[in-house]
């Protein structure tokens, strides 16, 4: 994975050691400060503190794609997350990330300042694949069983490590088919993406095989359930488990992490880096 290099806009991403992907979520749940902050300044101040503890990368989300949750507008997302991107391109020296399935978001996205798309729907949705491709910029492609509303009904595979592997490298290769450059790909395998505990227990443990297309391999489950369901423990009271995964997922060269508690991932990062015996 050293060896590859993404150009996201006017910035470059390489993987000696896993890039950490920090979480800024501007859905209006996310807001609970009574007004006090406009959603601007508290998305900044926000930013800026993940990015003065060590994101490389800030991940903009303006619809919530938890289980169970309603999708929103164009314009609504669009009204969301382009005010927070221009502001945060900017003041800031880090690469904004997109998160968006929605192909007229990440369009002007990209014109104003994103230097990464991250689609959970993996470019699946009409004009997506065009949209991203004009961009120019590089695509996170995830895997997700079913859409946001339903995936935790019933998830169900007959081999999950095969499947999603399967999936995603056929996604890639549209991207490649529709002149996407190969070099500007990342993979992910949707940790709690329409998954039992024991699909994404599988789907961690065999990360090298996702590996092995020769994608960097984004891990994404930071406060997620599969952490509660092993810990017992309530979504504000997940650091310690989303920490005890980053450290694997360190050691098994993931290539980027995206995690709510920057500054705690950063350490553990180092930690685990300086002291695994593969990785270096
Ligand atoms: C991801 O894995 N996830 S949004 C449920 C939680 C906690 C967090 C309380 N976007 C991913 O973060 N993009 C999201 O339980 C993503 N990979 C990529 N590439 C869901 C989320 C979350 C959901």
């Amino acid at each position: 994975m050293p060896d590859i290099i993404l150009q996201c806009a006017d910035k470059q991403l390489t993987f000696e050691t896993p890039v950490i992907m920090g979480i800024l979520n501007v859905t209006p749940d996310s807001f609970s400060d009574g007004g006090r902050y406009t959603h601007l300044d508290n998305a900044l101040r926000q930013a800026e503190q993940m990015a003065a503890d060590g994101a490389e990368i800030i991940d903009i989300g303006g619809e919530s794609t938890r289980p169970g949750a309603q999708p929103v507008t164009e314009q609504k997302e669009l009204d969301r997350v382009i005010p927070v991107i221009e502001k945060l391109h900017q003041k800031l020296d880090v690469v904004i990330s997109i998160d968006t399935s929605k192909p007229g978001v990440m369009i002007e996205a990209a014109r104003s300042g994103a230097g990464l798309i991250n689609d959970v729907m993996a470019l699946r949705a009409d004009g997506a694949l065009q949209a991203a491709q004009q961009t120019g910029l590089p695509v996170c492609l995830m895997h997700m069983q079913g859409e946001p509303r339903t995936m935790q009904t019933n998830p169900q595979y007959t081999n999950v490590v095969a499947e999603v592997k399967t999936f995603l490298k056929q996604r890639a290769e549209q991207c490649i088919a529709q002149g996407i450059n190969k070099e500007q790909i990342i993979l992910d395998p949707g940790f709690g993406f329409g998954k039992t505990l024991a699909h994404n227990i599988s789907l961690f443990k065999h990360l090298d095989s996702l590996q092995a297309l020769g994608y960097p391999v984004l891990v994404g489950a930071s406060h997620k359930s599969m952490l509660g369901q092993i810990t017992g423990k309530a979504v504000e009271d997940r650091l310690a488990g989303s920490l005890a995964l980053a450290t694997l997922a360190t050691i098994k060269k993931a290539a980027i992490i995206r995690v709510h508690d920057v500054a705690e991932t950063v350490d553990v990062v180092k930690v685990a880096q300086a002291l695994s015996n593969y990785n270096n």
